[in-house]
């Protein structure tokens, strides 16, 4: 067991650093305000290596495992989760390609994602199928050489801007078994955006509603086989489901600094308020569960890495970092007191956007069935 990061994982943890510090950090509060997600900033990420890392470099990507893409999502994720998540998503479609896709469909679209040309999106979600994802409506039905897609998906991250995109759909009858997953590409006849979601946080982000009116999907783009959908999804959402943990450690990290910076300047009763008990434990506490939280998602990352079961270890790492992120960040603004309230300082955007890692990629309460049950069956 090595508890110190090996030098690829230092290495990619300072490029993305360095990259959000100069690229991100400037812009971030007006965009967040602004909703604008930039484009340019996840090619410049592709550019730098960072869109592909855990994909085979014969498809483009860095060839390297999930201990190095949490440390990139992580380092994101301290300065925007929007972006953290924007780079998990368009991972998303690559994981699972390069899992279940056939060598033609691996060619096609993953090196334009791993390099950061394309931006991905991944399609489960519907108005009446959230946690429940195996009642999805959306269907798929076999004519010739093609499928035509008719339905409608919700809360699809960059569902609008992605080029690639991975639809769940449902080819046979009712439940999990019947679901089947296509490639969808951007501007195919019949697929078009609806509303785009205003939402308490990550407002860079496009959460979008997916409408899908006899879509043409050729056969070519089915993955795997008819019935494979939600196996598919399941074994993408578990992946997810540790660069969401990181994006915790991100977030949370990047509150704890703006609170110990605080409470070192801040001054009152003639000190600054490091040197009260009362904030100072507050600073522990928040440092202790961000180090425990890590060290699952590092675990569910190393076990991927290495070819074990991870998804119960993933559910474990989501449910604890995420949890983790919303207390430390409500902590962070509680340590600033007034000020951390205000939009001055951004510990009050960090609690906004901590709130939605806990619902992302299976809600908390999904993660505890997923546990339960594996411990109980
Ligand atoms: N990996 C691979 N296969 C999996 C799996 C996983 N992690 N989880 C379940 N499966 C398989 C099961 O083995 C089962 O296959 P068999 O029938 O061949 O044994 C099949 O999928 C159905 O599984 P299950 O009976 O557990 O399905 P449920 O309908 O009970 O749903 C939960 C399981 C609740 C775990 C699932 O619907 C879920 O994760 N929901 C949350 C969805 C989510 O995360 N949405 C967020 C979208 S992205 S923001």
């Amino acid at each position: 067991m090595d508890f110190q990061e090996n030098t690829m994982q230092s290495e990619l943890r300072d490029l993305t650093r360095k990259f959000a510090q100069k690229e991100i950090l400037p812009l971030v509060e007006q965009d967040e305000h602004d909703e604008r997600f930039r484009p340019e900033i996840i090619r410049k990420l592709g550019e730098l290596g960072l869109t592909g890392i855990p994909v085979p470099e014969e498809y483009g990507g860095a060839g390297l495992g999930y201990q190095e893409y949490i440390a990139t999502i992580e380092e994101l994720a301290a300065v925007s989760v929007s972006y953290a998540i924007s780079v998990a998503v368009t991972g998303l479609p690559q994981v699972i390609l390069n899992l279940f896709g056939n060598e033609a469909q691996k060619k096609k679209y993953i090196p334009k994602l791993a390099q950061g040309e394309a931006i991905g999106a991944f399609g489960l979600s519907e108005a009446s199928s959230g946690s429940d994802a195996g009642s999805m409506r959306t269907t798929a039905r076999r004519e010739g050489d093609s499928y035509i897609l008719n339905g409608t998906k919700l809360w699809i991250t960059q569902g609008d801007i992605a080029e690639t995109l991975i639809v769940m759909a449902r080819t046979g009858g009712p439940g999990p078994k019947g679901v089947s997953a296509f490639i969808v590409e951007k501007g195919m006849p019949g697929f078009s955006c609806g509303k785009r979601e205003k939402k308490m946080g990550c407002s860079i982000s496009h959460t979008m509603e997916l409408i899908f009116q006899n879509v043409r999907v050729p056969a070519a783009n089915l993955i795997g086989s008819e019935g494979d959908g939600f196996k598919v999804a399941m074994t993408a959402l578990d992946s997810g489901r540790v660069t969401i943990g990181a994006s915790a450690l991100g977030v949370a990290r990047g509150a704890l600094e703006v609170a110990i910076r605080h409470a070192r300047e801040r001054e009152q009763f003639g000190k600054p308020i490091a040197e009260f008990q009362g904030v100072s434990f507050m600073l522990a506490d928040m440092a202790v569960a961000l180090d425990a939280a890590r060290l699952l998602v590092q675990r569910a990352a190393w076990l991927k890495d290495n070819g074990l079961p991870f998804s119960t270890q993933a559910a474990m790492a989501k449910l604890f970092a995420t949890d983790m992120a919303m207390k430390v960040t409500t902590d962070a603004v509680q340590v600033l007191g007034g000020s951390g309230y205000t939009q001055d300082f951004p510990a009050e955007r960090y609690m906004r956007e901590a709130k939605v890692l806990q619902i992302v990629e299976g809600t908390n309460q999904i993660q505890r069935l997923i546990l339960g049950r594996s411990l109980t069956s």
